[in-house]
């Protein structure tokens, strides 16, 4: 069964394109409100203002390989046939969803077997946890039946932590002491997730910085007892990046993948940063699908990433009937 944005209806929908759109708020006026002034005055596009366009594009953290590509296609455009202020947004808009649309592949838990198992790594306090519990959340309120296991047995309190949400959610957690042995508590729920027959295990693990070649093999470890025990598993490896992280997450990609091959990217906090367009730049170097998009703290602030929804809550050309911000 493929999981959905949110609950079914029209209404839910729209309710989740509204969130997406005050979500990148901060992002929206920390660029593309930049874009609208440096061309605003004119209905002609200046070629000068090319070169400040790039600036503009770099600052919003979408990197400098997706600027350069972008501003090629404006400067290109703008050869052929002049521009108007307006089609520069329309190149922009584009060349953003050339590169999103890749990454919108939906959350599909049928092409696996049960229990689907996913994993969820990434750095210190980045939301892994809460992301846990969010997409947890999310398929039990569409019908599948899912378990927690607490891997993190490393930073105190995280296994009350997600128990704490267990219990909110009335969700099963599996979970040893602190200081457990993370792959002996990952050995365990694959077990008692076969055992109890549910749809899906998602496993929380410690934060663990990219560079720390240790804990980063401690994390392999979970990964290889996990496929002892199911030689398909884990189904999904899912990284969570804090959203206002920067350039940085594209080094953490790279190192967690060399040790658990990640399948997807969960993007968390995109409500509090401004540094919206990090999802870009991720989209432009990996083609990653990104699963999940975090809107905020409470549980239902989780979204299927939608790429036509993130751009154009980014340029600020949505939403229909919404109000702006
Ligand atoms: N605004 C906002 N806050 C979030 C989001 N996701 C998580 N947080 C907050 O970020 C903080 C850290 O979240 P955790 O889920 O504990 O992060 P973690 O990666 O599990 O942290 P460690 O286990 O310590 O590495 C908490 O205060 C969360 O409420 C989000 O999408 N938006
Ligand atoms: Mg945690």
């Amino acid at each position: 069964m493929t999981i959905r944005a949110t609950q079914s209806s029209a209404d839910s929908e729209g309710k989740s394109k509204f969130k997406f759109f005050n979500a990148l708020a901060k992002s929206r006026s920390s660029v593309f409100d930049k874009l609208t002034s440096l061309f605003s005055g004119s209905s002609r596009v200046d070629p000068e203002k090319i070169e400040e366009l790039e600036d503009v594009l770099i600052l919003s953290d979408i990197g400098y390989d997706m600027s350069t590509s972008i501003v090629d296609s404006v400067s290109a455009t703008l050869k052929k046939s002049g521009l108007s202020t307006e089609q520069v947004f329309d190149v922009l808009q584009a060349e953003l969803l050339k590169t999103m649309k890749i990454c919108e592949v939906g959350f599909d838990l049928s092409r696996h077997p049960t229990p689907t198992v996913i994993l969820m790594v990434g750095v210190n306090g980045v939301g892994k946890t809460t992301s846990c519990a969010k997409i947890a959340a999310l398929m039990q309120q569409q019908g599948h039946s899912v378990m927690l296991a607490a891997c993190d047995t490393f930073r105190a309190a995280a296994v009350e932590q997600l128990q704490t949400w267990g219990q909110r959610l009335n969700i099963p957690v599996i979970a040893q002491s602190t200081g457990a042995d993370p792959a002996a508590v990952a050995h365990d729920a694959m077990h008692a997730a076969t055992a109890r027959q549910c749809s899906a295990l998602l496993i929380d693990t410690a934060g663990r910085q990219q560079t720390r070649d240790d804990l980063m093999r401690q994390l392999n470890k979970i990964y290889r007892v996990i496929g002892k025990i199911e030689p398909s598993a884990p189904h999904e490896t899912l990284i969570t990046i804090d959203a206002g992280t920067g350039q940085n997450a594209i080094s953490q990609v790279r190192e967690f993948n060399q040790h658990t091959p990640i399948s997807g990217i969960c993007v968390s906090k995109l409500d509090g940063t401004a540094k919206g367009g990090i999802v870009v730049a991720l989209a432009h170097e990996f083609s990653l699908p990104i699963a999940f998009i975090g809107l905020g703290e409470g549980i239902n602030d989780i979204a299927l990433f939608n790429a036509d929804d993130y751009v154009a809550s980014l340029l600020g050309t949505v939403p229909d009937q919404h109000p702006v911000n």
